[in-house]
């Protein structure tokens, strides 16, 4: 069951007596929004993320079908579940509605108490689908994103370094000698190990469009959009630097040796690459020089 008012749900609607009827029935239990107009709509849709929309489809300016298609254009958006309300009757604008992304259609005159249980469904599945996709991403671990997050996000952050021309920096980042951490301190601890270096590597990421990912085993890929080579490679050396800092102690022998980090470094200048596994691999060897010139250090 949701909670009172934990939702938040836009109505849309040309008619404002129309918004104060779908307010009395909604505002018991829903945080309601509402919008008389299709640019104040796709305003609130974008900038406030709403759980659901009801969407009107004779409204003044555009109708409510093309909200629906741009709101099912943006990645942003793409989510939200619509449910038309509206006094179009016709089977053919029902099925458009659904064909054009909608998750319900709701014909005027309408019940009160279908329009909340409607609403209600589509909360509900909203809740569910948002939890899979949340938990689909995340490695179970260190729970931060995984493998799948990245390349999604790899994929779609050099489409957009392609077409604006900024660099796109990749870091992949390997705990060093992490074989002979467990054999000392056992799997379990290197478990530990993984979250303490997973979760720093996230505290030191502020900017919202960078990513820190598992990639899997030991390994690390740190995706920095709009960031330059000269960038990356400062960028890389807080994060070896942060993870040394840390003081894991990385042999039972020796208490002054402690966990490390490589790194290694690629950064896409426009079209130096032409596609996104160059990318990874340029990455990627410039790790293995990394290792190969002692470990505990940034190579690009
Ligand atoms: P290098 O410095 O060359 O990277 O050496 P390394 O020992 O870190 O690399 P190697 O690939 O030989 O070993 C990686 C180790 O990581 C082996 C594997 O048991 C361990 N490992 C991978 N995934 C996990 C995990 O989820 N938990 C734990 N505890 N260990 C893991
Ligand atoms: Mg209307
Ligand atoms: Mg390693
Ligand atoms: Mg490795």
């Amino acid at each position: 069951m949701e909670n009172r008012n934990t939702h938040t749900i836009l109505a849309v609607d040309d008619s404002p007596e129309n918004l104060d009827l779908i307010k009395n029935i909604l505002e018991p239990h829903y945080t309601v929004k509402v919008a008389v107009h299709s640019e104040l709509a796709l305003h609130i849709a974008t900038s406030q993320l709403p759980d659901l929309i009801l969407l009107d489809i004779m409204l003044d300016d555009m109708d409510g079908y093309e909200i629906c298609h741009q709101l099912k254009s943006s990645d942003k958006t793409r989510n939200i579940p619509v449910i038309f309300l509206t006094a179009k009757h016709s089977e053919e604008d029902e099925v458009h509605g659904f064909r054009i992304g909608g998750s319900d259609y709701i014909t005027k005159p309408f019940s009160p108490s279908i329009v909340l249980a409607r609403v209600r469904t589509q909360i509900q599945l909203k809740t569910k689908s948002d939890l899979l996709e949340k938990l689909a991403s995340l490695d179970g671990l260190t729970e931060i994103p995984n493998r799948r997050a990245f390349d999604t996000a790899l994929e779609r952050q050099w489409n957009q370094s392609k077409r604006t021309g900024m660099p796109l920096s990749l870091l992949i980042v390997d705990i060093d000698n992490f074989k002979q951490f467990n054999d000392y301190f056992g799997h379990p601890m290197g478990d530990e190990c993984l979250k303490r270096v997973a979760r720093a590597l996230q505290d030191i990421t502020h900017r919202p469009e960078d990513l820190v990912a598992r990639l899997g085993g030991e390994e690390f890929s740190i995706l920095l959009p709009n960031t330059d080579s000269i960038g990356a490679l400062l960028r890389a050396e807080q994060y070896r630097e942060t993870i040394e800092n840390l003081r894991i102690r990385h042999t039972q022998s020796n208490p002054n040796t402690f966990v490390t980090i490589s790194v290694g470094v690629a950064t896409l200048q426009a079209h130096a690459f032409d596609n996104v596994a160059s990318l990874l691999k340029a990455a990627d060897d410039a790790l293995y020089q990394a290792k190969h010139q002692g470990r505990n250090r940034i190579c690009a």
